[in-house]
C-alpha cells in the first residue's frame, strides 16, 4: 500500500503510534511536508464524513483526532521552517455561562484537520474576550459554541460586541451547538451555522478555497 494511504488509514483508525512511525519514516525519506500533511488530513476528512453519517461516534473521533494531533506536532516545526502558512486562523470558544466543551473540542479538531491555526479560548468566554482575542491574533473566523438554551443568546452578544467595536467586517462568525439552528444564526447576524464538526470544517474549507 502507498505510504500516504497507510498514514491516512492510521489516522482513521486512531492508531497514534503508527501515525507517528509513518510520519517519521516519511520525513526520513524526504517526502514533501505538504504531502505528509495532506495524507493525515485526508484521513481526518474520512473520519468527519463517517461521524456525520453516524457510522462512528464521539470516542472514535476523539481517538482519531488525538492520533492526528501527534502527527501534526511532528510536522508543525517543519512546516514553519518551510514557510508554508496555515490556510487561515480562527478563535473558538464556548459562550459565557456555558461549560460544555466536548462538541467545541471536536469542532476545533476538525478545523485543525482542515488546515486552520486555532486559538482555543476554552469555555465560559465573555463576548468582549472573543473580540479581544480575535483582534490580538488577527483571525479570519470566530467560532462560537453554545449547548444551553439559556446561554445561546450570548451568541447574539458576541456578534453585537464585534459591531459595537466597529470590527464586525474584519471576521466571519460561525455558530453551532445543539440548541442552535440556521434561522437563529441568521437572526443574530452570524455569517455561518454548522450543525456538526464535519460541516464546520467543510464551511471553512470552502471559505478559504474562495480567498
Ligand atoms: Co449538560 N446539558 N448541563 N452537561 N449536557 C445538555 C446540553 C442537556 C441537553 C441535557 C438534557 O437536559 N437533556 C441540557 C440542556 C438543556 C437545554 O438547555 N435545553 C444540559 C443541562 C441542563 C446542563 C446543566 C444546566 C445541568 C445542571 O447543572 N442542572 C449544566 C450546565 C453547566 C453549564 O454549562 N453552566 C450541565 C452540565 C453538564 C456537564 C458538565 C455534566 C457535562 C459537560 C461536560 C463537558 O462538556 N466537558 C454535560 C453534558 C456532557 C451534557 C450532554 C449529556 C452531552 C453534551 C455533549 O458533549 N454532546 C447534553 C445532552 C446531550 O446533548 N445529549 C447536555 C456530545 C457533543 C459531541 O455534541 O456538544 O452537541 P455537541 O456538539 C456537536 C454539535 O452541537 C456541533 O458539533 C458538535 C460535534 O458534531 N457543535 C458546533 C457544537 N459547537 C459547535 C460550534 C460550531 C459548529 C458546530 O461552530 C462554531
Amino acid at each position: 500500500m502507498e505510504w500516504s494511504n497507510q498514514l491516512s488509514q492510521a489516522v482513521q483508525g486512531g492508531n497514534a503510534p503508527d501515525v507517528k512511525a509513518f510520519v517519521q519514516e516519511a520525513i526520513d525519506r524526504g517526502e514533501d511536508i505538504n504531502a505528509i500533511l495532506d495524507a493525515m488530513l485526508a484521513g481526518m476528512t474520512v473520519v468527519g464524513q463517517k461521524f456525520k453519517k453516524n457510522e462512528i461516534f464521539v470516542p472514535e473521533v476523539l481517538i482519531a483526532a488525538r492520533a492526528l494531533n501527534g502527527g501534526l506536532d511532528m510536522v508543525k516545526p517543519l512546516l514553519m521552517e518551510s514557510g508554508v502558512k496555515p490556510k487561515g486562523k480562527a478563535v473558538i470558544g464556548t459562550v459565557e455561562g456555558d461549560l460544555h466543551d466536548i462538541g467545541k473540542n471536536l469542532v476545533k479538531m476538525m478545523l485543525v484537520g482542515a488546515g486552520l491555526d486555532i486559538i482555543d479560548l476554552g469555555v465560559d468566554v465573555p463576548p468582549e474576550r472573543f473580540v479581544d482575542e480575535a483582534l490580538a491574533h488577527d483571525v479570519d473566523v470566530v467560532c462560537v459554541s453554545a449547548l444551553l438554551t439559556t446561554t445561546m443568546d450570548k451568541m447574539r452578544d458576541v456578534v453585537s460586541t464585534f459591531e459595537a467595536r466597529g470590527v464586525r467586517d474584519r471576521v466571519k462568525i460561525m455558530v453551532g451547538g445543539a440548541p442552535v439552528n440556521a434561522s437563529f444564526a441568521e437572526k443574530i447576524g452570524a455569517d455561518y451555522y454548522a450543525p456538526d464538526a464535519a460541516s464546520a470544517a467543510e464551511i471553512v474549507t470552502a471559505l478559504f478555497a474562495k480567498t
